[in-house]
């Protein structure tokens, strides 16, 4: 009989377990450590690229409707992609960096710019 068992397929726990005497060996208790596995998500940053045609202001009202920033945060962000060519709008986990990309690359669509918005793993 083993006197430990790691189960890592547990996602929460982190108990120990006093057996009765069900292994039938009067007075030897086993004991089942289940293991916690708590793993951190991956983060990706979603960027956006500069372009000759997209308007200032829609690149404003972009990073204001999509990411939650004030006017002066929006524009030293769409100020700096214009200037450097790429900038980073925020980190999220993946589905959130995904629903976001989509977000923004529909919204530019609906309105004819050409506005790219991608994701990279941090
Ligand atoms: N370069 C654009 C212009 O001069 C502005 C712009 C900024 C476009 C940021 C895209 O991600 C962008 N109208």
């Amino acid at each position: 009989m083993t006197a430990y068992d790691y189960n890592n397929t547990r996602m929460q726990g982190d108990d120990e377990f006093r057996d009765d005497d069900d292994d039938g060996n009067s007075g030897v208790d086993t004991i089942t450590k289940t293991k916690t596995k708590v793993k951190k998500p991956s983060l990706y940053r979603v960027l956006l690229l500069n372009d000759d045609f997209t308007p200032m202001e829609f690149v404003v009202d972009v990073l204001a409707r999509y990411f939650q920033m004030d006017l002066d945060a929006a524009t030293q962000v769409m100020l700096h992609v214009h200037q450097n060519g790429v900038g980073e709008c925020g980190v999220y986990t993946y589905e959130v960096a995904e629903t976001k990309v989509t977000q923004v690359m529909d919204y530019a669509q609906k309105h004819q710019h050409p506005l790219q918005c991608v994701m990279e793993k941090k």
